[in-house]
C-alpha cells in the first residue's frame, strides 16, 4: 500500500543487517492517528516514531497479537476527529510531530531475525534522536527495544503496567513472561527506579528487583496516591513505559492473550498516564492487544487511547498545561 524504495527506508537499516532480501513493510491499512508515514529516519522531523512489531511467537496462552498494530491504528480512526483530546489544553500536532513507520519485517518461524532487526532498528530510532513507541505483538518484543534504548541512554527507570510481572526465568529465551528477568540480568532497567503497576498473578516475593504497586492496592489508593509513589521511585531518571494491555481488567480489555480478572479501569490507567506529564520519558509500547479475542474494538480502542495519551504526556513537557 506504500512502496517505498528500499534505500529510503528506515527499516532497510534494520533488515541489511540481518536479512537485505526481506520485504520492507506490510502492508498498512492507515498509520496510527493518521499521521504521516516515515520514509527515511535520516530526513525525518519527527520527535516520535511509531511502529508495530507483528510477533507473538513468545506468547504463553493464546497467540494472536501479531495483529496488535493494526487494530490499534484502526482504532486510532475514533480518536482523530477530537483534534484537541479532552482534557488537554492543546493539540498534539500543535507540539509534536508525529510519524508511523509501519509494521517491522522479519522471518515468520526464525525469531532470531525478530531479535536482530527489532534492536538494530530501535537503535537507528533512538540515534536519531527519536523518542519511540512501539505496538506489539506479545510482551517480549518489549526486550530487543530495551537492549538498544539503554545502549543509548544508560538503564532506563521502568514503568511497567502489567497483571503479570514478567520476570519468570524458567521460561526460554524467547517468552513474553520472562522479559523482565532478562532485562534485569542484562542490566537494561535501573531497577532501583523501576515500578511495576496493576499485578495480580503470583511472583517470588523474595530479592524481587521491582517495586510493586499490585491491583488491589493500586485500586484502593486511586490515581494520585499511586503518582506520588511512582514519582518517588522514578526520582527524575529517563523513563521507559510499557504498558501490558492486560494491567486492565478484562472488562476494559478482552482482547488479549493471557486476561486476568480484577485489574485497572481506563480510567484509572488514562489519569495515571495523564500524571507522568514532565517526566522524561524516552520510549513507550502498548503491547498483547490480540484483536481476534475483542468485541466492538473495546482492547484496540484502549490500546490507541493509552498510546494517544502517552504521547500527550510527552508532550506536556514541551508545552506549558
Ligand atoms: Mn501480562
Amino acid at each position: 500500500m506504500y512502496p517505498t524504495p528500499a534505500a529510503q527506508n528506515p527499516m532497510a537499516i534494520a533488515s541489511a543487517t540481518a536479512n537485505a532480501d526481506m520485504p520492507l513493510y506490510s502492508a498498512l491499512g492507515m498509520t496510527f492517528m493518521q499521521c504521516p508515514l516515515m520514509t527515511d529516519i535520516h530526513h525525518s522531523q519527527a520527535d516520535v516514531i511509531v511502529a508495530g512489531v507483528p510477533f507473538d511467537m513468545a506468547t504463553s496462552g493464546r497467540p494472536g497479537a501479531r495483529f496488535g498494530p493494526q487494530g490499534v491504528r484502526q482504532a486510532s480512526a475514533n480518536l482523530i476527529w477530537e483534534g484537541k483530546r479532552w482534557p488537554w489544553t492543546f493539540a498534539l500536532g500543535d507540539v509534536l510531530k508525529l510519524e508511523d513507520a509501519g509494521n517491522l519485517a522479519f522471518r515468520h518461524g526464525e525469531p532470531q531475525t525478530l531479535v536482530d532487526n527489532l534492536e538494530a532498528f530501535a537503535a537507528a530510532l533512538v540515534q536519531a534522536g527519536k523518542k519511540t513507541l512501539f505496538f506489539g505483538g506479545d510482551h517480549f518484543v518489549t526486550l530487543p527495544i530495551l537492549r538498544a534504548q539503554a545502549r543509548q541512554h544508560g538503564p532506563l527507570a521502568l514503568i511497567h503496567f502489567d497483571a503479570h510481572t514478567d520476570t519468570y526465568d524458567g521460561g526460554s529465551q524467547y517468552d513474553h513472561g520472562t522479559l523482565f528477568h532478562h532485562a534485569v540480568v542484562e542490566g537494561l532497567v535501573d531497577t532501583e527506579h523501576s515500578i511495576q503497576l496493576g499485578i495480580r498473578t503470583a511472583y517470588e516475593l523474595d530479592g524481587h528487583p521491582f517495586e510493586v504497586i499490585d491491583a488491589a492496592e493500586l485500586n484502593d489508593l486511586g490515581p494520585a496516591a499511586t503518582l506520588t509513589r511512582i514519582r518517588q521511585r522514578v526520582a527524575g531518571r529517563p523513563v521507559y513505559i510499557s504498558f501490558d494491555i492486560d494491567a486492565l481488567d478484562p472488562a476494559f480489555a478482552p482482547g488479549t492473550g493471557t486476561p486476568v480478572s480484577a485489574g485497572l479501569s481506563m480510567d484509572c490507567a488514562l489519569k495515571i498516564i495523564r500524571g507522568l506529564a514532565g517526566m522524561d520519558i524516552r520510549g513507550m509500547d502498548v503491547v498483547e492487544v490480540a484483536p481476534a479475542y475483542d468485541h466492538a474494538e473495546i482492547t484496540s480502542l484502549a490500546g490507541a487511547t493509552l498510546a494517544l495519551e502517552m504521547l500527550y504526556a510527552v508532550a506536556a513537557g514541551k508545552h506549558p498545561v
